[in-house]
């Protein structure tokens, strides 16, 4: 096992990962940003080292400072955690180039998923049922037109070095497709600095239900459930559950045989995410993602395996330990993403937290990397902490959430958590029925 781990983020993520380190015994090194010196992830570490001014390009997202952080403190891994550096397939190889371990997948596995043309080519070869659509890059109105007779309307372009729905454009009838194919690759040439777009079907009420998958490098893999991520805001998860209202065990079961196969077969090893489109009873592969993700909490509540720990044996080169029925998953779990934003308007309010009192009880986790005295920088993500709850069943799980939101206390800053008070006493939510889009039609104003 490792014996010092950088972990290579900020935030509460970096408090997860240590975390799990210190009750695995292995020491940790905090790398920070001059603006994140007084960082509770900083102050909890093992050993920390300053990698760089404020901006995340200078500091977090800096390989070579990252990598002299582990030299000089005589580190054997590295790990990303989620956004920065943690799909970067030129950082994984380059971390192992130096005689250290990535935490995550194989360079090659991030980085066919990182091309969401090839990582759908991949799909599907592995079995996996994606989107009716082109078969590669589509660079005409002719060639869209074609596959389109096939297809049919409405059409998604997309690009294929995008994600998280930037370069994305909706064509309902063939005299919109010109345009949103020339709106498409203009905006993913600007984003990504690469063109290259596809076509698909586009699914008009779909919800957004995503698998955890779990490898080692014996081929062991096995699936944790999924999580119903549908409720967002502009590409933003806002609240995730599991299990999924939408899903009977029977569709939940069948549809995790098929992940946890197909990685089987990729060969893959490590955590990941398989994520689905779901509507009329059909899933549709639309990416994956090849990190821990946010949302992590809710499924180790439910199925009390604690992922970060596991996702560090695993690039140790321990074997998974856990067989398929082994896995059970028992209540219900959500997650509330509470960000330093007013709660109507979105807009970012960072600053200093006069008063803390997170809620507790029974039933009750927080994820969080602030305190009371915390000033928040400006120069990140707004997320500030995750309240995550679980149940003996969801309504258990519900009033409980209820119950912690009511506690919250973090003042004077703006945050989401009003959003979230307002979002647990709407009908729709209540009764579970949602798709990706109901949250900004009915519960925000625009
Ligand atoms: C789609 C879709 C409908 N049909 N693909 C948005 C982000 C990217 N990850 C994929 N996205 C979508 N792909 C087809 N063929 C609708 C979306 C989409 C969406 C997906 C998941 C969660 C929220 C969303 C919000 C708007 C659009």
């Amino acid at each position: 096992m490792f014996k010092k781990i950088v972990i290579a983020n900020r935030g509460d993520v970096a408090i997860r990962v240590q975390r799990a380190c210190h009750e695995m015994g292995i020491k940790t090194v905090a790398v920070h940003s001059t603006a994140d010196s007084s960082a509770m992830n900083v102050r909890l570490a093992d050993e920390s080292v300053c990698i760089g001014p404020p901006k995340s390009k200078d500091s977090y997202l800096n390989i070579p400072a990252i990598l002299s952080a582990a030299s000089i403190s005589g580190a054997d891994a590295i790990h990303p955690g989620v956004g920065f550096l943690s799909e970067n397939p030129a950082f994984a190889q380059i971390v192992s180039d130096h005689g250290l371990t990535f935490i995550g997948p194989k360079p090659e596995h991030i980085k066919v998923m990182g091309d969401k043309i090839e990582a759908k080519k991949m799909a599907l070869e592995l079995g996996i049922p994606c989107v009716p659509g082109s078969d590669g890059a589509i660079r005409t109105t002719d060639e869209a037109l074609l596959v389109a007779k096939d297809i049919g309307f409405p059409i998604i372009v997309k690009a294929a070095a995008g994600g998280g729905g930037k370069g994305m454009q909706i064509a309902f009838s063939e005299t919109e497709l010109s345009n949103a194919i020339k709106l498409a690759q203009s905006e993913a040439e600007a984003s990504f600095g690469s063109g290259e777009v596809y076509i698909e079907r586009y699914l008009s009420n779909p919800r957004h239900i995503e698998i955890q998958i779990i490898g080692d490098k014996f081929g062991n893999v096995v699936h944790l459930g999924e999580r119903d991520c549908s409720l967002q805001r502009r590409h933003q998860k806002i609240l995730e559950e599991t299990p999924s209202p939408a899903l009977t065990k029977k569709v939940r079961n069948d549809i995790g045989a098929l992940a946890a196969t197909a990685m089987k077969k990729f060969g893959y090893e490590s955590l990941g995410t398989i994520e689905f489109l779901y509507e009329n009873g059909e899933f549709y592969f639309i990416e994956m993602n090849t990190r821990l993700q946010v949302e992590h909490p809710i499924t180790e509540m439910v199925t009390g395996i604690d992922l970060v720990q596991k996702q560090i044996q695993i690039s140790a080169g321990e074997p998974l330990g856990i067989s398929q029925d082994e896995v059970s998953l028992k209540g219900h779990s959500i997650e509330c993403r509470i960000n330093a934003e007013d709660p109507e308007n979105f807009i970012p309010s960072p600053g200093k937290i006069v008063d803390y009192h997170p809620p507790g009880g029974f039933g009750i986790r927080i994820d969080s990397g602030i305190y009371a005295g915390y000033e928040i920088p400006p120069h990140y993500d707004s997320l500030i902490a995750k309240l995550i709850v679980h149940g003996q069943n969801r309504e258990q799980c519900l009033s409980r959430l209820q119950r912690a939101l009511d506690e919250f206390v973090i003042g004077n800053i703006k945050t989401t958590i009003a959003l979230h008070q307002k979002l647990l006493s709407t009908k729709n939510f209540i009764d579970g029925e949602y798709d990706i889009h109901w949250l900004e039609k009915h519960l925000l104003k625009q």
